[in-house]
């Protein structure tokens, strides 16, 4: 049955431009919103940029140019590398849009009256990389650094505006004993409620931003504390009354481990604050927040702007020229860090990953068979055969809806490699095309390899929609253009099943799907 469905991913700093960590998460984060389409779901996928950060006012000075000029500029690339990596997010937040600022000041009114917010004064410890207050008993064991970047955390005395987050410690153990599902994977979880149970209240406004951020209402000397004002464009985005199903579906947050605590503590309490008020009684807490690890790099360290060992875009770029969109984006969703450890970005286990699974299995097998339909029957669709009776069934369990994003590729995968070139090897057709009178037969195994070849291009196309669209051009499924004229959905149940290919049907040639890769010689 068709649901709706709402992912999101965290919104990026416009300190710099994006590097490959970014267009990891929103890459899963794209993949799943399309597996979701195609299965009918009213999908909603949200990405963007978080602008009101002392990172942007420091860089934007250090490079000379405006806060503003700053952001702008690196917003702009975020957006162009996502729309040049055919990301297909439905709306991309800037926490600098009027409808944004409007609705956070409007949510931050709200809970300034509703006693879950007081004024106090925070004296302690801050990581001025990660934006982040640190607890004196967190501060010490990390040694008085940031977990992050090792750099010193900094010693801070403010003014500030609190949320009473330590009164809704029960609410939020009581939410995650009920949901067990609520912070994936489980390690992460188990991490998280023991931090909860000593959570202390968290200050929401900063002074001293220089103007640069969104003013506390009321109190203009003070600024939302930027990591609010972000969390919150998860809600504004969707608060709207044509969106606001989507937030009452319970929003899927796809965000990496270093940031699992804001949301998996202080947003939700938020939220449960919130929804306690006047005409927010319609807020629910999200779903999910699947906290994925990092890529590092060979050398292991985490990738990072700061670190300057990052897959920049450029690289992203030779990476794309080279092996085509469809391979960066299977290779990042079915190989990266999505369980609880880090995974090492290497060139060699991209180009292997590259031919294994994508030039020599599901391009290999698409040119075998239609290159067979070509030479034995003319490019036209032979029809099934009683001695080669033959369905795939890949209905079940979904390996998607569980973020088991490398296993959901394997299965689209195993059709190919049993019901396709195993199948072959078996029944060998081009032995049996020797005798005119197999012939039949000889069609009979080609009809099933090409619907299988069909199914595998369904359950793949979220991995490599540009190959799987390309493929069903050559076998004649108007998939894409049903899809497109039905608002993006498909039919996912009604695709996979056997037996929808019409014998008869005008079967292209073509040219290789994923051409082999071989390294250039040193
Ligand atoms: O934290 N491996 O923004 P940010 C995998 N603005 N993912 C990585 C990565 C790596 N090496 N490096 C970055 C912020 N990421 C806040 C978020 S949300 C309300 C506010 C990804 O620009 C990963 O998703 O530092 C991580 O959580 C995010 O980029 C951090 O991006």
């Amino acid at each position: 049955m068709p649901e709706t469905f709402y992912v999101t991913t965290p919104i990026y700093y416009v300190n710099d431009k994006p590097h490959l960590g970014h267009v990891y998460t929103t890459m899963v984060a794209d993949v799943v919103a399309r597996h979701h389409r195609l299965r009918g779901d009213d999908t909603f996928f949200l990405t963007g940029v978080d602008e009101h950060s002392a990172k942007v006012v420091d860089k934007a000075a250090e490079m000379g140019l405006s806060t503003e000029a700053w952001a702008e500029q690196n917003a702009g690339a975020f957006k162009a590398t996502f729309e040049k990596l055919e990301m297909t997010h439905d709306d991309f937040v800037r926490t600098s849009s009027a409808h944004h600022k409007a609705k956070v000041t409007e949510y931050v009114a709200a809970l300034l009256k509703s006693g879950d917010v007081y004024e106090g004064e925070y004296e302690g410890w801050y990581d001025a990389g990660q934006e982040e207050y640190v607890p004196e008993n967190k501060a010490k064991d990390q040694d008085y650094k940031s977990e992050v970047n090792g750099k010193p955390l900094v010693k801070k005395t403010e003014k500030n505006y609190f949320f009473r987050l330590s009164n809704y410690v029960p609410a939020l153990l009581e939410h995650f004993e009920t949901n067990p599902g609520f912070v994936q994977p489980d390690a992460r979880r188990n991490e998280i409620v023991n931090r909860i149970k000593e959570a202390q209240d968290v200050p929401i406004s900063r002074t001293g931003t220089g103007g640069w951020g969104i003013p506390v209402p009321g109190d203009e000397e003070q600024s939302i504390y930027v990591w609010i004002d972000a969390l919150f464009n998860y809600l504004t985005y969707v608060d709207t009354p044509d969106r606001r199903h989507y937030w009452q579906s319970g929003a899927v947050h796809f965000i990496a481990k270093d940031i699992l605590w804001f949301h998996a503590s202080v947003w939700p309490a938020m939220l449960m604050a919130l929804s306690k008020i006047d005409g927010y009684g319609w807020v629910n807490l999200p779903k999910m927040v699947y906290s994925h690890s990092y890529w590092i790099s060979d050398s292991g360290e985490k990738m990072s702007k700061s670190l300057g060992n990052f897959l920049d875009p450029e690289a992203i770029d030779r990476c794309v020229g080279t092996f085509g969109l469809d391979a960066l984006r299977y290779f990042l969703a079915t190989r990266g860090p999505l369980g609880t450890t880090d995974s090492a970005f290497s060139a060699e286990l991209f180009a292997e990953t590259y031919n294994a699974d994508l030039a020599n299995t599901f391009g290999n097998s698409a040119s075998r068979v239609t290159n067979m339909i070509g030479k034995y029957f003319d490019g036209v669709l032979p029809g099934p055969h009683a001695a080669q009776q033959r369905a795939v069934d890949v209905g079940g369990s979904d390996a998607v809806e569980r973020l088991h994003l490398e296993a959901a590729g394997q299965r689209g995968l195993k059709v190919v490699r049993e019901e396709v070139d195993s199948y072959i090897e078996q029944t060998r057709p081009f032995t049996m095309a020797k005798e005119p009178e197999k012939m039949p037969e000889v069609g009979g195994v080609l009809y099933n390899c090409t619907e299988a070849l069909r199914i595998a291009s369904v359950l793949l196309w979220p991995f490599i929609p540009d190959a799987c669209e390309a493929f069903w051009q050559r076998i004649g499924c108007d998939y894409a253009a049903q899809m497109k004229a039905n608002g993006g959905k498909g039919r996912l149940d009604e695709w996979v099943a056997w037996g929808r290919l019409k014998p008869g049907s005008a079967i292209e040639k073509g040219d290789a799907l994923f051409p082999r890769y071989v390294a250039p010689k040193a």
